[in-house]
């Protein structure tokens, strides 16, 4: 057994039941909604409630994490940091404490003295969580913890989170906005290297029960190592594990029996993607979606062939943990312009898949960890390529 996959599939688990809880429990939906003008004006203010939902997740992972692997909070970075400053310079740090009490007690500062809420989202941050997962048990990869290094996104799409509808309609598969968008995102890299070693995409809103009106979710997660490529969407863990670019082959011969294969190709993108683009792709089936995390997963799941983006608005805690199960089925996550660059010199054979541990140079703030050159999310090799030649009149 991976004892940090496993570990990573609790955490997001855990992160997912805090997500659900903000949208399903009354007191903390009120929250959640509450016009961000009307809050401000009370100077004890620290921060609007979707803020705190998502570094709570944060925090959350981090504490579960390096309980279980001491020393391992200190390399999981993310979008959210923990300590806010209301008008009065009152500083207050959101983390988990040693007891559910303790944080319940912390909460409530955030939360203005709300306790009803406080101590609803204390008992999920302190229950357990039970998982049955035997492809997961099965996983069997010794990873040294000190070449290990996180990007968490606690909540991706929170745009969807916050406002997003229940009753959306797919096509063939791909939502292009609502609940089933919003992902929480744990990818593992190898801090030397910078390359993505395994990751957890969690869907914490699935499917709702039309009499309670609960959401379930569901999780995919993936490991890539040396010669160990292995992830949920595989059908059997006992049979030996094939090599990435076997499960690649594979995937593609199914996909042309069923499909007249490569004539059939599909992309998801964002629907702020340029004229340019939208052009370009128009050679074939174009899906529209919310969501970074969302998006890579339409290309994990093989909704689509590819999920491209070609502006700098996504970030290392976008996309690591969707890289890592990307990279387990024989596909990956490259640098879209550093990939058109390379092609017009007719340098085609070693692809830019983006790298986790450095930094834009000269940048500053969260843009230092911005995927500069856009990204294609890919399954195949082979329909990277095919996509990338619609791109031939595209200036990188
Ligand atoms: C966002 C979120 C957006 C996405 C953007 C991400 O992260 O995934 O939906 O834009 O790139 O940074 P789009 O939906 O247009 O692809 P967050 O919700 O965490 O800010
Ligand atoms: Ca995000």
């Amino acid at each position: 057994m991976s004892e940090v996959l496993t570990a990573l599939v609790h955490a997001s688990e855990k992160s997912a039941n805090i997500a659900r809880a903000c949208k399903q429990e009354e007191a903390l939906f009120q929250l959640l909604v509450q016009e961000k003008k009307s809050i401000e004006k009370n100077k004890r203010f620290v921060c609007d409630f979707k803020t705190l939902a998502d570094v709570l997740i944060q925090e959350v992972i981090k504490h579960d994490l390096g309980k279980k692997f001491p020393g391992l909070e200190d390399h999981i970075f993310g979008e959210e940091s923990n300590e806010f400053t209301n008008s009065l310079g009152e500083k207050i740090k959101v983390e988990v404490c040693a007891t559910e009490e303790g944080t319940a007690e912390l909460l409530s500062k955030v939360l203005n003295g709300n306790m009803t809420a406080a101590e609803l989202l204390a008992s999920i941050v302190h229950c357990g969580v039970s998982i049955e997962d035997p492809a997961l048990e099965k996983v069997a990869a010794e990873i040294p913890q000190d070449t290990m290094a996180l990007w968490v996104d606690p909540i991706d799409s929170t745009f969807q989170y916050i406002k997003g509808y229940a009753n959306e309609k797919t096509k063939d598969g791909v939502y292009s906005k609502g609940l089933q968008c919003v992902t929480i995102l744990i990818g593992v890299y190898d801090r030397s290297s910078g390359l993505p070693i395994m990751g957890v995409i969690n869907q914490p809103f699935v499917t709702r029960d039309p009499h309670s009106l609960r959401w379930s979710g569901r999780y995919f997660w993936g490991l890539s190592y040396n010669d160990i490529n292995i992830c949920s969407l595989q059908n059997d863990v006992n049979a030996a594990s094939p090599a990435a670019e076997d499960l690649c082959e594979e995937g593609s011969r199914q996909k042309e029996e069923m499909q007249d294969g490569d004539n059939d190709l599909s992309a998801v993108i964002s629907t702020n993607e340029s004229d340019a683009i939208k052009s370009a792709l128009s050679a074939v089936r174009l899906y529209y979606a919310a969501g970074a995390g969302y998006k890579s997963l339409c290309a994990v799941q093989g909704f689509v062939s590819v999920y491209l983006l070609s502006e700098d608005t996504t970030f290392k805690w976008d996309c690591c943990a969707p890289h890592a199960i990307l990279k387990s089925m024989g596909g990956g996550m490259v640098d879209f312009r550093e990939c058109l660059k390379r092609k017009s010199k007719g340098n085609v054979d070693e692809l830019p898949e983006l790298i986790y541990n450095t930094p834009v140079n000269g940048a500053t703030g969260v843009d230092r960890w911005a995927n500069k050159g856009g990204l294609v999310a890919y399954r195949c090799r082979k329909h990277l390529d095919i996509i990338m030649n619609l791109f031939s009149d595209v200036n990188p």
